[in-house]
């Protein structure tokens, strides 16, 4: 396909604002899609994404599509122009106050009916996801950004074109959900028309849901979004960014890749420019949206290349694939993303442990962003420390590896990373909770701090205000925009922004309130490790680091918890919290009455039980945590945090 004809484009937006629904609409009018096999979402092609409505991975397609519209049409060249020329001031970047870094090549004859490549990337809108965004960013030149008109602008729509932004790609601000009784266009499009500083008559509206406004949309993206250009354009030099992967059992690591420049075909020897890996390429294709085989994927395409390698840790996102002879610098790769949150997780069995390992590995092969190390800790048996982007990246990796590997696993309480000073001036990151120092050799303790934007309706600005203050924030500047928006700026430990700061943000401003929030510096803290000892025992996974002058809430808000969560034993149960040597919280769960030995079982007995069970240690389930029998759905209740 030729350059002029291509357009590679994402949809970017906050979650729900209706990127997949108008995804779904896009390849309906270029029937990229099959009638019979369309349904909502068909982007979302996951199971998990599917049941819970949300995008989790980035999805490219390729859609073709021949424009009936007039305007793109016409016959501007027999007019001696362009009808993208001068006059076009829509087509001009400046326009937007955006800087022109990329080629504008829009003087180019686009008369006649062609038809176009148009490369659509549709991407998740969480923020434990914005890796993903990131990275199909770096494969496009234009964005569509959408907002919702029942919603108006919210957090993740300031973070996600800030991204856009950065890259100097061309935006097209769009308000959705138009057919909506809730939608509120024209203030909606004032909120954008603010941010952007774009007049509001140059936000284009659409529904996802009938389709209202999309062939427009699409007119524009050709309009608007610049063809790209090769970095070689005179020569077959192949060179191409991997931007995803995937991986298959038979053909192994299957690459997604943005081609700069050149062409490649099946058959050809090609390199991992990075991991100095070559292999042949088993096949070439495009993403209709399945995969597709084509006979070739030339410049400023988007497609994939089975690589037919089945080793971890090869293919990595951000590397560069070329030619095997290719003598060039890789291209401009990614930044890896920091892992937020940390926890353990542990298989059930041990007798499962290879099989995690492996799991894990598989993972890794389509979501790079998780992070996972091989610990061993004394109850539990051999697992690994996992480092995530945020909850939702948690919880969505450890429901992947229960559903797509068939694991019984037993998941920590989350916890971020400290870094310790000791007395004796070495310095120590802690990665877990159980692992944090108890004793009097800590000098300091320092933690990270996250910069948070929150965006709401004015109305809310009072209970925030005293939310934030609650958790320990730093509130900077405010501002408001559009007829009633809200932007605050603060600064907050990332513990208390891990402390459910979330869920009460949405509850206090009715699901309102928007957040967004990068990693910051590290600053002192004043924190300690709080257990949670049953029947005398510590349960490493239940351990915690907070905040000192609320470790007496935390204590019992924890042992509580258990209390009502944990099946009744044998026999009777303490639950103790315990901190800064200290017992700081107790509840004993009566032993079950059916058992009438149960009152015989006295310290003598339970100790002999405990010598029997580090005996067993190794073999037997590593459920049983001392002689307490602790279900896998405990600690998943009590890993999430409220
Ligand atoms: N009324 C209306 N609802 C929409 C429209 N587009 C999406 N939705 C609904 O909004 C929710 C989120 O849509 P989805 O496309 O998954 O949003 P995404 O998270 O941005 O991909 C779903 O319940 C959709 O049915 C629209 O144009 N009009
Ligand atoms: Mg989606």
């Amino acid at each position: 396909m030729k350059l002029e004809n291509i357009r590679n484009f994402s949809i970017i937006a906050h979650i729900d604002h209706g990127k997949s629904t108008l995804a779904d609409r896009m390849l309906e009018i270029t029937h990229t899609v099959e009638e019979r096999k369309m349904r909502d979402q068909v982007l979302d092609s996951m199971e998990l994404e599917r049941e819970r409505g949300i995008t989790i991975k980035m999805q490219p397609v390729r859609m073709l599509w021949h424009p009936q519209s007039e305007i793109l049409n016409l016959k501007s060249s027999a007019e001696g122009g362009s009808a993208f020329g001068g006059k076009n001031e829509i087509a001009d970047s400046s326009f937007y106050n955006l800087p022109p870094t990329r080629p504008q090549r829009l003087s180019v004859a686009m008369a006649g009916a062609a038809t176009y490549n148009l490369n659509l990337i549709d991407t998740p809108g969480h923020i434990d996801f914005s890796y993903e965004v990131s990275r199909a960013l770096k494969a496009v030149e234009g964005c569509i950004l959408l907002v919702d008109a029942t919603q108006g602008a919210q957090a993740q729509t300031l973070t996600t074109l800030n991204m856009a932004r950065e890259l100097g790609l061309t935006i097209i601000p769009v308000v959705s959900k138009i057919d909506s009784p809730l939608a509120r266009i024209s203030e909606v499009k004032n909120e954008i028309a603010a941010l952007l500083n774009v007049p509001s008559d140059q936000i284009l509206e659409v529904s996802g849901k009938t389709g209202e406004g999309v062939e427009k949309l699409l007119e524009e993206v050709i309009k608007r979004v610049p063809p790209p250009v090769s970095e070689f354009p005179e020569k077959n030099i192949f060179r191409s960014l991997i931007f995803d992967f995937q991986y298959s059992n038979h053909r192994g690591v299957i690459v997604y890749v943005r081609v700069m420049s050149g062409e490649v075909r099946k058959n050809t020897p090609l390199i991992f420019k990075v991991a100095d890996k070559t292999f042949t390429a088993l096949e070439v294709g495009v993403f209709s949206p399945s995969e597709v085989p084509t006979e070739f994927l030339s410049a400023g395409e988007i497609g994939y290349i089975v690589t037919g390698i089945k080793e971890p840790g090869i293919a990595s996102v951000g590397d560069t694939v070329s030619f095997a002879k290719d003598n060039l610098e890789p291209l401009h790769g990614y930044m890896s993303p920091a892992p937020v949150v940390w926890a353990s997780i542990y298989s059930e069995s041990q007798d499962d442990f290879t099989n995690f390992k492996q799991a894990l590995g598989r993972l890794k092969l389509s979501d790079s962003s998780f992070t996972f190390e091989e610990e061993s800790s004394g109850t539990l048996g051999r697992g690994f420390r996992c480092g995530f982007l945020g909850m939702l990246h948690l919880e969505i990796i450890t429901e992947r590896l229960r559903r797509e590997f068939n694991l019984n696993l037993i998941v920590t309480i989350p916890s971020i990373t400290y870094e310790i000073l000791h007395r004796n001036g070495k310095r120590e990151i802690i990665y877990s909770p159980s692992l944090f120092p108890n004793d009097n050799t800590v000098e300091k303790v320092f933690e990270p701090w996250a910069k948070v934007k929150i965006i709401t309706p004015s109305q809310y600005l009072g209970p925030i205000m005293q939310k934030l203050f609650d958790h320990e924030a730093i509130v900077g500047e405010a501002e408001t925009f559009g007829d009633n928006r809200a932007s605050v700026s603060v600064d907050m430990p990332l513990r208390e922004l891990m402390r459910n700061f979330f869920d009460e943000l949405k509850s206090i401003s009715s699901g309102y309130a928007s957040i967004s929030y990068e990693m910051g510096e590290l600053k002192e803290a004043d924190v300690v490790r709080l257990d949670i000892l049953v029947a005398d025992e510590p349960v490493q996974a239940f351990s915690k680091v907070v905040s000192r002058k609320r470790v007496e809430e935390e204590a019992e808000k924890s042992v509580e918890k258990l209390y009502n969560i944990l099946p009744r034993q044998m026999f009777t149960t303490k639950i103790q919290g315990v901190a800064l040597g200290r017992i700081i919280s107790s509840r004993t769960i009566t032993a079950m009455k059916k058992n009438v030995t149960a009152h015989m079982y006295g310290g003598d007995i339970t100790r002999k039980m405990k010598l029997r069970e580090k005996q067993k240690k190794g073999k037997k389930k590593m459920k049983e945590i001392g002689k307490v029998n602790i279900p896998q759905d405990v600690f998943l209740k009590m890993m999430k945090s409220e």
